[in-house]
């Protein structure tokens, strides 16, 4: 009996860290696909499918921006630029991503409202600059730290 209970206390206890443990992902992502049931037993044979985080991009009361602007991927996901108002590029600038390789190109204009840019995240982990071309110089720059 005591034993038992013990048991289904740690088995609690388990799944209390396991819970805490979820909630470190960001905020400002969008699953892709329902989020698999986790299993404690079985190990996975092949790597989830990735996740599409969506970043806006805004003209508003509060500037240019995009939101957010620093967050983290990890390798399979794709971000999904999305245009919410004004119109706006985006550029992983060589300049200001020096030794990193496969940047995506800079982008054409988005212009039409919800116009997405896909980039699939396919570049090697470590910390990346991207911006608006147009409105760079008055804050409309982002980062994304890519994680294996
Ligand atoms: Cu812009």
């Amino acid at each position: 009996m005591n034993n038992q209970r013990a048991m289904f206390a740690s088995l609690l206890l388990a799944l209390t860290v396991a819970a805490c443990g979820r909630k470190e992902s960001s905020d400002d992502t969008e699953s892709a696909a329902p989020q698999s049931v986790a299993s404690t037993n079985i190990a996975p044979v092949a790597p989830a499918t990735g996740k599409v985080v969506v970043v806006e991009l805004n003209s508003d009361a509060a500037g240019n921006y995009f939101k957010p602007s620093k967050f983290e991927v990890h390798r399979g996901d794709v971000i999904r630029f999305t245009l919410k108002s004004g119109v706006h590029n985006v550029h992983f600038l060589p300049d200001s991503n020096a030794g990193k390789s496969n940047l995506p190109a800079a982008s054409d204009m988005l212009q039409l409202p919800d116009q997405t840019l896909d980039i699939p995240v396919n570049f090697a982990p470590g910390k990346y600059y991207f911006q608006c071309d147009p409105h760079a110089a008055l804050g409309m720059v982002g980062h994304v730290e890519v994680e294996d």
